[in-house]
This record gives structure tokens, sequence and C-alpha cells, in this order.
């Protein structure tokens, strides 16, 4: 069954001009872009997207770095979409993350790593409201 998840081009990856590289990943991979924005987030957007991580010591550093510049914000679909999407990132610290993953192709270090993917489907309904209202869904 067809299913969607939340992902981010981070700004890491946007500024270094990763955002066109990792989009033709994302479709080769057979995700259907459902919706697609480029937007700044404030510091206190960051935070309330990433309020799962605020008792973690790296919520300053992280939030400041995602509204450090422009982000685009995605909603993909596919059969199995949420776990498929984490396999294509690869890991969290691209130093671990397999070859042929996003985070190893395209990411600097555990922080500046190039994209995000929502991790159940609570947390990609709650991420894709955060981003998109219900008219940028059809
Ligand atoms: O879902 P994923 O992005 O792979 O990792 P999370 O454990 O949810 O952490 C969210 C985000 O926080 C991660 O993408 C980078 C940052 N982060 C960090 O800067 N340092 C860590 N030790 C762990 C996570
Ligand atoms: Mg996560």
């Amino acid at each position: 069954m067809s299913q969607r998840t939340f992902s981010i081009i981070k700004p890491d990856a946007v500024r270094k001009g990763y955002t066109a590289a990792i989009l033709a990943e994302i479709e080769k991979a057979g995700f259907k872009i459902i919706a697609i924005k480029k937007l700044s987030i404030s510091k206190s957007q960051a935070e309330g997207f990433y309020y799962v991580h605020k008792e973690r010591p790296f919520f300053d550093s992280l939030t400041s770095f995602m509204s450090s510049g422009p982000i685009f914000p995605l909603v993909l679909e596919k059969e199995n979409a949420i776990a498929d999407l984490r396999k294509l990132m690869g890991a969290t610290n691209p130093a671990n993350a397999e070859e042929g993953t996003i985070r190893k192709k395209f990411a600097g270090s555990i922080e500046e790593n190039a994209i995000h993917g929502s991790d159940a489907e609570d947390t990609a309904k709650f991420e894709i409201g955060y981003f998109f209202a219900g008219y940028e869904l059809a």
C-alpha cells in the first residue's frame, strides 16, 4: 500500500548546490514528489519541528543549523515510503552510512547531514502538517 513520508533537504545540501542531485536520487528510487517548497525557518520554528530532541545536548546547535539558510521540505509517496527513505538516506552519521546512500554521497558531518526523513507513521503525519497545508497535498 502506498504511503507518504516527509523529508527535508537541509541547509548544508542547499548551500553546496546538491538539491537537484538529491531530488534525482529520490525520484530514481521510485518516490513520487507530492509537495515541495523552498523556505527559510526561524530558530523557534526549527525548535518546534525537532521538539522530541529538546533535552538532547545537540538541540541548540541542530536548531541553529536548521535555521541557517534555505531548506526544501518535501512530501514523498511510494510503497513503504517511510522505511525506504530511511534506507536511501543512510545512517545519521555519514561516517557510518552505507555506500550509495544520500548521506554517504552528500553529508559533511553528523549535524550537517544533508537530509531529514520521518522515522514512523505518527511522526510523518506531524511533520507533513508542520510544513504543508492540506490544499498543498493534492
Ligand atoms: O533521524 P535522523 O536525522 O537520522 O537522526 P536523529 O537521531 O533523529 O537526530 C536528528 C538530527 O539531529 C540528525 O539528523 C542530526 C542531529 N544530530 C546531531 O547533530 N548529533 C547527534 N549526536 C545526533 C543527531
Ligand atoms: Mg530522526
